[in-house]
Parts: C-alpha cells; structure tokens; sequence
C-alpha cells in the first residue's frame, strides 16, 4: 500500500507498506490479523517473506494439528518454534478476532480496556531539510495530534530537535527515536538532548545491548524507553529492574501478540513504570487493535496510533479519523472494523496462498 509520503528511519526510507494479512477460516467464522513484519529485515530480523514461510512450514501446520484449540492456547502451541513473534502474533490475533466475534465480544472488552478513546501521537520520519520537517510538524499540529516523535540518527538530531522544540513551545509533548543508530560511544552526545525537555529517547542501541540503555539511563535526565529490546514479558521486567528502560513502548508483533502485550502492560502497571503503544504503519486491521489496548490503564502516554489519513490514501477499512487528538476505540466484536475485500483484492501483489488442514 502506497504511503502518503515516504517514512524514513536510521534504518532506511520506506514509500509503501508491504503488509502480509491472514484471513483465518474457524468453525466459529473468519477472523481478521495484520501482521506487522516490514518488507526488509532491519527494524528487527522479520520480514514479510520470512513470515509467510514460517505461517506455512511450521505455524499453520500446528495449528491445523492441534484441532479444537483457542487463540489463548496458541501461544503454547508455536511455542518450539523459536522467535518469529510478528508471525505468531497475526495468528493469534486472527483467532481472537474470530473468536470474539462469534461471541459477540470487542477486543476492548477482552483485553480490559477503560476507555472509549484514546490520546494519539504521531512518528514523524527524516526529513530532507530542516524546513520540510518543520512543515510537516506543523501540518500534524492543525491536525490535533497530542504528541510527536521524531525520528534521529546520527548527524540528524540535535538540530531538528532544537527546531521543533521552538516550533511546538515548552509544554508540548515531543519525544525521539534512533531506532539503535547509536552506540555507547555517544552517550556525552545523546546527553545534550536533555536541554530539549523530551519526554523520552526510544531504543538508542541495539536490540540486544542491555548493558549500554543502563549506562545511558545513570547518564541522562531523558527517561530511556525500549522498543525493539523488548520482545517479551520476562524481558521487559529484566530490563525494568536493571534500569534499562523506565518507559516501554509496547507493540503487540513484537512480542509474540497482545495477550503477551496485555501481559507486559500488567507488569509494567505492577512497576509504576508507563506504558504506550507503538505502531508499524499498520492499516486499519491492525490498527484497530492497537487502539483497543491503548485503552488499558497503563497506557498513560499518547502513542503511535494515527488516523488512517496520516498513512494511506484509502485504508483497508473504514478510516480511523482524529478528533480531539482522539481515536475511539472500536466498540463492535472482535477487531470491530470490516475489512474491505474488494480494496484488499485490488492492493494485492499476488493472489493469497491457502493453507489447509
Ligand atoms: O520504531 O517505532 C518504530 C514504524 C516502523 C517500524 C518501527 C517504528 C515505526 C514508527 C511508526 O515509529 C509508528 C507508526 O506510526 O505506526
Ligand atoms: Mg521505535
């Protein structure tokens, strides 16, 4: 799907999103999952390629022999396999959403959300200069998003941020993410970020490298938060009591799907230690998800939920619009949006593989 604009990170620019969908056919009905991984492996090791490979040889194989099974179980029953998250998330959320709808239950309800809307931020990517940033910046503040996120690198940072810390003024929420692109010889660096007031640097170093986000963490008045370390529950707490992270970005794929997200917003909740919900350009499908655990309690920080029109022209379903800074959480069962076929069919690169029992 094409993106209004191209996206660029420190791991490369990306003008449209190559989304692998799974339609899961039950004996309760169909459900519905968006699988978050990126077309090319350098945000984590997934890519959608990997992903179909993996759903085919090892995951819906499991699944078909596993018989009666719920999506609660799956994440026991894909548990040899090893890694693959994005993969396994897509499955069990399609389950959920299949199994919810048959009963009539929003994943709101199930997840244990307690509100009916939620505070919305945006990710805003390199710019080519300065001014193109500042423009974009402020297209998205006329739009009524409550906080932004600028992506940094090396050589992209210091002075994009002063800039829009000027634009936006003292109180707006800004925050930044380097997607790993630093090391731990730019602490001293990364320190002068502290005079911009952030809310938070997301995920300066590499995904295994715990070690250095503690270094940072002693050396920096900008709260450190994670995201691509963060790949399950167990991890999140090792990185918490270490001094890692006293933030986390959560993002249900990454961790292997939302009952483990659910889980890790829970023991987050038990720390004091906020939460919010990260984005991977999904569509509506997925989206709608997201929106659904945003909306738990510990969910305190505005997160990368945007409306539809802040990603694609036309959305695989009806579009998640702004208001207020706001997206409602969908109240209908299950994922609660319909997903359009008909568009799903028309963006589709090739005609959909069927896997059967
Ligand atoms: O690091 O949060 C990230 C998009 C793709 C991959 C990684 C990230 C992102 C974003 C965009 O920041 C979040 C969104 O608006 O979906
Ligand atoms: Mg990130």
């Amino acid at each position: 799907m094409p993106l209004v604009r191209p996206f660029e990170t420190s791991f490369g620019r990306q003008t449209v999103r190559d989304v692998l969908l799974v339609r899961l056919r039950t004996d309760v009905g169909d459900g519905w999952g968006e699988c978050v991984a990126m077309a090319d492996p350098f945000y984590s090791s997934e890519y959608v390629f990997g992903a179909e490979d993996v759903i085919r040889g090892y995951l819906a194989p499991a699944l078909f022999a596993a018989g009666d099974v719920t999506a609660e179980q799956l994440s026991a029953l894909f548990a040899p396999v090893v890694g693959h998250r994005m993969s396994k998330a897509v499955l069990e959320i399609a389950a959920l959403d299949a199994e919810l709808r048959a009963a009539g239950e929003s994943f709101g309800l199930r997840f244990g959300a307690v509100r009916d809307s939620v505070d919305c931020g945006v990710s805003v990517g390199i710019s080519p200069t300065i001014d193109a940033l500042l423009d974009e910046v402020s297209g998205y503040v006329e739009k009524g998003y409550r906080r932004i996120k600028l992506k940094i690198k090396p050589g992209w940072d210091l002075e994009p941020v002063a800039a829009v810390r000027d634009l936006l003024g003292d109180a707006a929420l800004l925050q930044v993410d380097a997607n790993t692109a630093y090391t731990i010889a730019d602490v001293e660096h990364l320190r002068e970020l502290d005079r911009f007031g952030l809310l938070l640097i997301e995920q300066p170093f590499v995904e295994e490298d715990i070690r250095s986000h503690v270094a940072l963490a002693l050396a920096i008045e900008t709260p450190v938060c994670l995201d691509e370390s963060i790949v399950s529950t167990e991890v999140a707490i090792d990185a918490i009591e270490r001094g890692a992270t006293s933030v986390i970005n959560i993002k249900a794929g990454r961790v292997g799907g939302y009952l483990e997200a659910v889980a890790i917003h829970d023991a987050c909740l038990e720390r004091n230690v906020p939460v919010w919900c990260g984005g991977m350009l999904e569509t509506g499908i997925g989206r709608a998800a997201n929106v659904a655990l945003a909306a738990l309690p510990g969910f305190t920080l505005p997160g990368d939920t945007s409306a539809s029109d802040r990603y694609f022209e036309e959305d695989l379903t009806d579009p998640f619009v702004l208001r207020d800074g706001r997206l409602d959480v969908p109240t209908g069962p299950g994922s609660g949006v319909t997903v359009r076929e008909e568009l799903v069919h028309d963006f589709a690169s090739r005609a959909p593989v069927e896997l059967r029992e």
